[in-house]
């Protein structure tokens, strides 16, 4: 069946969780609903804040824009909306943005009676950024903790927080996270290369089943985790990496201030070596 004819067949009206049949319609080839208006509010607003930021900011220049959280001294408050009250704003708005588009991925999934790992997954992303603008913040007392909005200004915001740690390779989810972030692309890398190598082999070769792509791992290293296997620890590699790395921001700071390197005193100061 074409793509076309099977999502007319799926065009069907249902699965919304807010608005009933309201906003159940497609524009073209997108589906609405009521949290693709809402998606489309926070982000017109969101986009209309940062433009506003840059147009009162010192710089066009790309690069340099930035929108920067308020100063440590306004605490959780709302601030003056030239001195971090903007950041606040599209703060809101993005995350307003990102919950409203997650939602609208549920939507989808439940008209076609299809899981909801996307959303699940686009989740965890969500909660990344919420640990570094919100819940980071709350837990030091101050909005100024979040990251400024600005290309070159975010990269000064992280290497600024990781020094602040001494060296951030000592943080111990930093580790995890970075581990799963290189074994996402190992695992990535086996699954695209063996996929177009049994799907689209070399010019006279015939096109191999799965079969041939488990037999391939059995001779060379004798395991195949499976076609579906594969997926799940993709999945599971591609989160515990987003998850760790949201862990090891939340942890610095709220939970440890001294420099990361002293945190494995505990290593040193096991009784065993005495
Ligand atoms: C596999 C399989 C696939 C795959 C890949 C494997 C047929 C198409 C890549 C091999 C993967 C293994 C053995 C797991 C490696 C473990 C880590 C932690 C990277 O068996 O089934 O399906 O794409």
């Amino acid at each position: 069946m074409a793509m076309l004819s099977f999502e007319r067949k799926y065009r069907v009206r249902g699965g919304t969780l807010v608005g009933g049949g309201l906003f159940d319609f497609w524009v073209g080839p997108f589906y609405v609903g009521f949290f693709g208006v809402t998606t489309i509010i926070f982000t017109g607003v969101g986009v209309a804040m940062i433009l506003y930021g840059a147009a009162i900011g010192p710089t066009w220049n790309v690069w340099r824009i930035s929108i920067a959280p308020p100063d440590i001294k306004y605490g959780l408050a709302l601030a003056p909306l030239k001195d971090g009250g903007l950041w606040q704003i599209i703060t809101f708005c993005a995350i307003g943005a990102f919950v409203s588009w997650a939602l609208r991925e549920v939507e989808i999934a439940r008209k076609l009676g299809i899981g909801l790992h996307v959303p699940f997954a686009f989740s965890v992303a969500i909660f990344a950024y919420v640990s570094l603008v919100v819940i980071r913040p709350v837990l030091m007392g101050a909005w100024g903790y979040g990251f400024p909005y600005g290309i070159l200004s975010h990269l000064d915001w992280v290497s600024n927080t990781g020094y602040q740690y001494l060296h951030f390779h000592y943080n111990p989810a930093h580790m995890l996270a970075v581990s799963f972030f290189f074994t996402t692309a190992l695992a990535l890398s086996l699954h695209g290369s063996l996929v177009l190598s049994a799907a689209n082999p070399a010019p006279g070769n015939t096109v191999r089943t799965t079969e041939y792509e488990d037999t391939f791992f059995r001779d060379a290293i004798g395991y195949s985790i499976g076609t579906l296997g594969i997926h799940r620890l993709g999945l599971f590699l591609a989160l515990s990496a987003v998850f760790w790395s949201a862990v090891c921001i939340i942890i610095s700071g709220p939970f440890w201030t001294r420099g990361w390197p002293e945190w494995w005193d505990w290593w040193l100061n096991l009784p065993v070596w005495r």
